[in-house]
């Protein structure tokens, strides 16, 4: 391609970018977003408001033209209460538990023109499928986006009906699950080469001949469809890929294909009973709007958390459905082991943090690198600082020398001249960074600075360490 080609589209992807950020901006002064971590067990009720301009925008994706950013001019062009909607929030806490092979094993080379496998997602194989060694297919578009087993598991506990229909059948991930709790389960995806995948993994499973497969958009089909009554609609639309949590909110509208609101609105027409499955931070306001427009004066709002390495929000289920105004308001938090070995999951969940930062250091990184977290990134930079052999808290916490050919010795974070207490850590930590970088930060002010100094851990050094110190591990 041309430079001067080049140049252009990449500035025309770039305002484009812009633009859907302002637009999002604007419709997003309205009223700040509803998200799930802010709404506690029981029942909310959602109040949204918004302007004519852009409820068209939500619900029939017609971009206001002049997308106005300034919060008081949309207060001029009148707010009004779309609807009240409850909100009932369950709170669903898993672990998932595995056998898996002792080991790291190392992504598949990627044969050429193929795109590789990121090691997050990897490490997280079992977790997609427990049998994933007995040949489960995945294209690169699944790895990131595939429900995790523990999760459509649980779901499909909730879906025992006759018919249930998956919408965004995918490589199968909840299809599989449906059809071990449901009598009959029709499967639906655009893409034929994701369907065979998903008729694949199903026999692995053992549960192929319990699916229907169909190649059809979800829309099209629903309009056509003439079968059995369906109980329920299963719909997880695609976020946007991994960049979806870059964004501090998620809006129905920020993927164009599929249109989320289309895909609900034939899936509505369908059958009564529809679960969405959506990003943990959805603007539930739009979720709100979308079940008034269809009727549901309530729904659930199911957090499912998962266990380790520290209990944190993964995504959100809502459930529309009439029944959903009749039951119960959640009083208690679900905690559900999912995995083949229950004696050992028992054991698992009972970890706690201060148990996590006692353990060898490998474990801390490997879980600090998957967890992403608050406390996972102070733990990773401790554990650079430790290897680097630097002091903390005021005492020197020398990693052992290595000679060598000789193997690393192991790090422990609870050893001699190692702290193990989570706040000393932290604020050791936040003072070795202030040093670091080289900011002035009075100690009250470190925990602070710490955390936006944090956000600048490269977490690839941070895997490569855990990956050696795994190895030592290993070799003890
Ligand atoms: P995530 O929100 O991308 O968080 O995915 P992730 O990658 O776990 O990041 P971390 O910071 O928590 O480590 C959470 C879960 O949502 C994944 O396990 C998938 O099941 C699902 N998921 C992720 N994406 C990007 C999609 C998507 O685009 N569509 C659907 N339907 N599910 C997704």
């Amino acid at each position: 391609m041309e430079p001067e080609h080049c140049r252009n589209e990449l500035n025309a992807l770039v305002c484009d970018f812009v633009e859907r950020l302002c637009l999002k901006a604007s419709c997003a002064a309205l009223q700040p977003p509803l998200l799930a971590e802010k709404l506690p067990l029981g029942l909310s009720v959602a109040a949204p408001k918004r302007t004519a301009a852009s409820l068209r925008w939500l619900l029939r994706g017609e971009r206001p033209a002049n997308a106005p950013c300034d919060p008081s001019e949309q207060e001029e062009a009148g707010l009004a209460v779309v609807d009240l909607c409850a909100l009932l929030v369950s709170e669903t806490v898993l672990v998932h538990y595995t056998p898996r092979p002792k080991g790291i094993t190392p992504p598949p080379i990627q044969q050429s023109g193929e795109e590789a496998i990121d090691e997050k997602y990897w490490k997280r194989r079992y977790n997609y499928f427990a049998r994933f060694d007995e040949g489960i297919r995945m294209d690169p578009g699944a790895w990131f986006e595939v429900t995790p087993e523990s999760v459509a598991r649980h779901i499909a506990d909730r879906f025992q009906y006759d018919t249930v229909v998956d919408g965004t059948c995918g490589v199968g991930g909840n299809a599989i699950q449906f059809a071990m709790t449901s009598r009959s389960v029709v499967a639906v995806d655009t893409d034929a080469q994701r369907l065979a995948d998903a008729r694949h993994n199903a026999r692995i499973y053992g549960v192929a001949d319990r699916i229907r497969f169909v190649h059809d958009d979800f829309v099209k089909f629903a309009d056509n469809y003439t079968g059995a009554p369906v109980d329920a609609v299963f719909l997880s639309p695609p976020w946007g890929g991994p960049g979806h949590l870059d964004c501090p909110h998620f809006s129905l509208r920020d993927v164009q294909v599929p249109d989320i609101m289309q895909l609900f609105a034939a899936a509505a027409k369908l059958c009564p009973r529809v679960a969405l499955y959506l990003p943990r931070h959805t603007d539930l306001h739009e979720v709100a709007i979308l079940a008034a427009q269809h009727g549901f004066p309530a729904v659930e709002v199911e957090k499912v958390f998962f266990q380790h390495p520290t209990p944190h929000l993964k995504l959100v289920v809502v459930y529309f459905s009439s029944d959903v105004a009749q039951q119960g308001i959640p009083k208690s938090i679900t905690q559900k082991s999912v995995g083949r070995d229950r004696a050992q999951r028992l054991m698992q969940s009972k970890a706690s943090v201060p148990e996590l930062l006692s353990a060898s250091a490998a474990g801390v990184l490997l879980r600090a690198v998957y967890c992403r977290s608050y406390l996972g990134r102070f733990v990773v930079s401790l554990a650079l600082r430790l290897e680097e052999g630097e002091s903390v808290t005021g005492r020197t916490c020398k990693a052992p020398h290595r000679g060598q050919g000789q193997p690393r010795q192991r790090l422990r974070s609870g050893g001699k001249g190692s702290c193990s207490n989570p706040v000393e850590i932290q604020r050791a930590t936040a003072q070795n960074l202030c040093e670091a970088f080289g900011t002035t930060a009075v100690e009250s002010d470190a925990l602070v600075s710490a955390r936006e100094l944090l956000a600048e851990v490269p977490l690839t050094n941070a895997l490569t360490l855990a990956k050696n110190a795994v190895q030592d591990d290993q070799g003890m």
